[in-house]
C-alpha cells in the first residue's frame, strides 16, 4: 500500500467545481445552509457520490452519508466528512475540503479496486457554520445528541425564516433518524483556518483536540434621546456602553496569551439614527481556549465587567449564555493514525489543537474521532481570500486516505 496515493488533480478540480457554487466577485464562496445554493452544491456532492457507485441517505437534521460497501456490512463504517455550507464571506476550502477529501478516497479506492473490510461513509453535516442558523455546528450536535432535533427546527435566522422549513424547501429533510447509524471511527480533514503551519512550513497538523467555545448574546439598554438637545452629563447611551464593554471582551483575550481568544462578530444598534442616541444595542461575543478553567475565568470577568460598565453609565445589560462546547481532546488511537499516514508519506509535521470548532468536536462524544489538518496561504480563513496550495490539499488527502484505511481493514 506504499505507493497508495489519491489523484490531487482529480481532487482539486472537484474542489474549484465546488467553488462555482456560489463564487463570490473576490474569490470567495458565499453558500449558506439550507439556501438553494447549499442545496446545488449538495446536490453536486451526490452527484459525484452516485457515480463513484455509493448509496446516499440523509436524516431529519439534512445530514448527508454518501456509503461505500465493505466487505463486512455489519462492521461500523470508518466515517469522515465535513461540511459544505459556508460563511456569508467564505472560502473555496472551509469545510468544502474535507467533505470532497472523503469523496476522493473513495473514488481512489474504487481506481484500485480496492476493498475494505468496513464500510466506508462521507458526510455532509449540516448547518457547521452557525452564520444564518446559530449555533454553529447544527447537524453534527443533533447526530451526537447535543442538540434535541425539535429545538433544532424550531431555530430562525435573522430574516425570520424558520430552520424546518427551510430544511423541507431544499429537499433534504430526510427520513432517517438522526445519530442512529453505527460509526467505528471519524476522521476530518480541514485548512487551519490559523497561521501556525504555514509559519512553522509543516504539512500536517495532527490534531490532539479542539479547544473549548463559550458563545453570548449582550443587549445594552440605555435610552433614545435627541442627539441635540440632550446635554452630554444625561446621556444614558447603549452604544457607549456597548463599546466599552466590547473593549472588555478584547482585554479579556488579549491578557491571556497565547491561546485565549475573544471575538465580538455581530452588533446592532437601535433607533440606527445619526441624530437619536441610540437606546439598544445587541452584541455576540465568542471566547474560545483550550483550558476550561481559564474559559470559565474568562466567563466570570466579562459578567462582572459588563455589569460594572452598565452601572457607570445608566444602562441594563443582559447577557445569554448562547452555547458552550468544552474543550475536546480526540481519540489518541486515531491520533496515532494520522500521525502514520504522515509519517508513510514522509510529511513533515507537527501536534496542534484546533482553534475552531468543527464536526469532529460533537462526533468525539459518540466516536473515536481525531482531524487532519493542512496550511492555509498566510493562515486566512472565513475570508474570501481563503486558500491553500494543492500540494497541501493532495497531502491531507492522502494521510486521510492511509488512517481510514488503518482503521477500516483491506479486505485480502
Ligand atoms: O466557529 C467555528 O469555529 C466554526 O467555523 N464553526
Ligand atoms: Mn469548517
Ligand atoms: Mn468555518
Amino acid at each position: 500500500m506504499r505507493n497508495l496515493t489519491i489523484d490531487g488533480a482529480r481532487l482539486w478540480d472537484s474542489l474549484m467545481e465546488m467553488a462555482k457554487i456560489g463564487a463570490t466577485p473576490k474569490g470567495g464562496v458565499c453558500r449558506l445552509a439550507l439556501t438553494d445554493l447549499d442545496r446545488a452544491g449538495r446536490q453536486l456532492f451526490i452527484d459525484w457520490c452516485v457515480a463513484a457507485g455509493c448509496t446516499i441517505a440523509v436524516d431529519k437534521v439534512g445530514n448527508v452519508f454518501a456509503r461505500r460497501p465493505g466487505r463486512d456490512p455489519a462492521r461500523p463504517a470508518v466515517m469522515t466528512g465535513s461540511h459544505l455550507d459556508t460563511q456569508p464571506t467564505g472560502g473555496r476550502f472551509d469545510g468544502i475540503f474535507g467533505v470532497l477529501a472523503g469523496l476522493e478516497v473513495v473514488r481512489t479506492l474504487n481506481d484500485r479496486g480496492i476493498a475494505t473490510e468496513a464500510p466506508i461513509e462521507v458526510a455532509v453535516w449540516t448547518n457547521e457554520e452557525g452564520a444564518r442558523f446559530s449555533p454553529a455546528m447544527m447537524g453534527s450536535g443533533v447526530h451526537a445528541g447535543i442538540f434535541p432535533l425539535a429545538e433544532i427546527l424550531e431555530k430562525r435566522d435573522m430574516d425570520g425564516r424558520r430552520f424546518g422549513d427551510e430544511l423541507a424547501r431544499i429537499g433534504f429533510a430526510g427520513p432517517e433518524e438522526p445519530g442512529r447509524r453505527a460509526v467505528g471511527a471519524y476522521f476530518e480533514a480541514h485548512i487551519e483556518q490559523g497561521p501556525i503551519l504555514e509559519a512553522e512550513e509543516r504539512t500536517i497538523g495532527v490534531v490532539t483536540g479542539s479547544q473549548g467555545q463559550r458563545w453570548y448574546e449582550v443587549t445594552v439598554k440605555g435610552q433614545e434621546a435627541h442627539a441635540g438637545p440632550t446635554p452630554m452629563s444625561r446621556r444614558r447611551d447603549a452604544l457607549v456602553g456597548a463599546a466599552r464593554m466590547i473593549d472588555l471582551v478584547n482585554r479579556i483575550g488579549r491578557e491571556r496569551p497565547p491561546y485565549a481568544c475573544a471575538t465580538v462578530g455581530v452588533i446592532q444598534s437601535k433607533p440606527n439614527s445619526r441624530n437619536t442616541i441610540p437606546g439598544e444595542v445587541f452584541f455576540t461575543v465568542d471566547f474560545r481556549h483550550p483550558d476550561d478553567d481559564v474559559l470559565s475565568t474568562m466567563d466570570a470577568l466579562l459578567k462582572t465587567g459588563c455589569a460594572a460598565i452598565a452601572a457607570e453609565g445608566g444602562l441594563e445589560v443582559s447577557i445569554v449564555d448562547f452555547w458552550y462546547a468544552p474543550p475536546t481532546p480526540f481519540e489518541p488511537r486515531l491520533v496515532e493514525a494520522v500521525r502514520a499516514g504522515t509519517a508513510r508519506h514522509g510529511y513533515s509535521h507537527r501536534d496542534i489543537v484546533s482553534g475552531a470548532g468543527h464536526d469532529a468536536v460533537y462526533m468525539a462524544k459518540v466516536a473515536p474521532a481525531a482531524m487532519i489538518f493542512v496550511p492555509c496561504i498566510g493562515g486566512i480563513s472565513h475570508n474570501e481570500v481563503e486558500d491553500a496550495k494543492p500540494s497541501d490539499i493532495e497531502a491531507g488527502a492522502n494521510v486521510l486516505l492511509h488512517a481510514m484505511l488503518q482503521e477500516a481493514g483491506i479486505a485480502p
